[in-house]
């Protein structure tokens, strides 16, 4: 049985955490992992406060653990959601894409735990000067928005620059990877691609078959020239994209051709139109299985492969 701090931090049964993907967390999936011993957190993604509220009070239908809310601090209803998460004393919050330091007070006055996502060392020093909990350090491997190094590279490096608990995200989908992040500093990992297919995920069939049909070099980034860079599978959205980035497209219009390309893929699953985010392991998901297995199955596969770290030793 694999437990860390994170785990007593939050009140969680084993250290795993499903990201906070826009459009696709929302409150069924996020219960289904909590009460599989993980922690499940809805994504706000581009939503607005009441339909973060809908999915708190959803989850909490289905499950009395520990929740969490994750937001998307680039969202014009970042505010209002910050707002509501304190109101409805979610346990926690984790943030992606931005600098959540204008909400870190009112969220510790409301007893919700933060934990901020961090792509760089300053801002893992921040996040720790101003009282984070614990941090997340997600590597470029991830899907959707992403950042510059590796989880490979910086997880070691937040781990450094902090004495808080250090999540790792970015590239784990198996025992194996809990295990190697564990090996850099980490005490626990979060995962999307894998939560995907999860039999609670309500993602649209199509989305689920590309996952499951996907190979090595099936990701590609997109929409650096915005300074929004994301992580998708290769499809005909990110082909006629990529192109239009390197094309003399101006900027208002390229921001039109994926406006709403993410929900088009989690919805309808069309891959002419749909950007379906997914991280460079989404080859390495195999199979469709509920939440709770997930979390037993790489729990279980991790075990052996760090008692077997020892034989390297003499
Ligand atoms: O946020 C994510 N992943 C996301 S958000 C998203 S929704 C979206 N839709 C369209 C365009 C863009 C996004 C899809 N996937 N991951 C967490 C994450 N946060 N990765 C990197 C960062 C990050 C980046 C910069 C965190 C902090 C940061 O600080 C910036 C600063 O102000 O210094």
């Amino acid at each position: 049985m694999i437990k860390s701090t994170i785990c007593d931090i939050i009140g969680i049964q084993y250290p795993v955490f499903q990201g906070g993907m826009a459009w696709i967390a929302d409150g069924k999936l996020a219960a289904a992992v909590s009460e599989g011993g993980g922690l499940g957190i809805i994504a706000a993604g581009g939503a607005d406060g009441e339909y973060v509220r809908r999915q708190i009070r959803i989850a909490r239908e289905l499950t009395q653990k520990p929740i969490g809310v994750n937001i998307m601090l680039m969202s014009p209803y970042a505010e209002e959601i910050a707002q509501v998460v304190a109101q409805e004393r979610v346990q926690v919050v984790t943030t992606g894409a931005g600098n959540p330091s204008k909400y870190m007070q009112m969220w510790k006055d409301a007893d919700v735990k933060v934990i901020p996502v961090v792509a760089s060392v300053g801002m893992a020093k921040l996040m720790t000067k101003l009282g984070a909990t614990a941090l997340i350090a997600e590597g470029g491997e991830s899907g959707g928005h992403v950042g510059e190094l590796t989880t490979m590279a910086l997880l070691p490096q937040i781990c450094d620059a902090t004495t808080l608990p250090v999540i790792a995200a970015g590239g784990i989908v198996d025992g194996r990877g809990v295990a190697a992040v564990f090996m850099l500093g980490a005490c626990g990992v979060q995962m999307g691609t894998r939560f995907l297919v999860a039999q609670e995920c309500g993602i649209h069939p199509e989305y689920k078959k590309k996952i499951l049909k996907a190979s090595d070099r099936c990701t590609v980034v997109t929409g650096k020239r915005l300074g929004h860079p994301v992580r998708s599978l290769r499809t005909q959205f990110s082909r006629d994209y990529s192109k239009a980035e390197y094309s003399t497209m101006s900027d208002e219009e390229l921001e039109a051709l994926a406006s709403g390309a993410l929900q088009m893929a989690v919805q309808s699953g069309d891959s002419e139109k749909g950007c379906f985010m997914a991280g460079q392991v989404a080859a390495m998901v195999t199979k469709e299985q509920t939440a709770a297995e997930i979390i037993r199955e790489i729990m279980d596969e991790a075990e052996p492969v760090l008692r077997n770290a020892l034989s390297f030793v003499e």
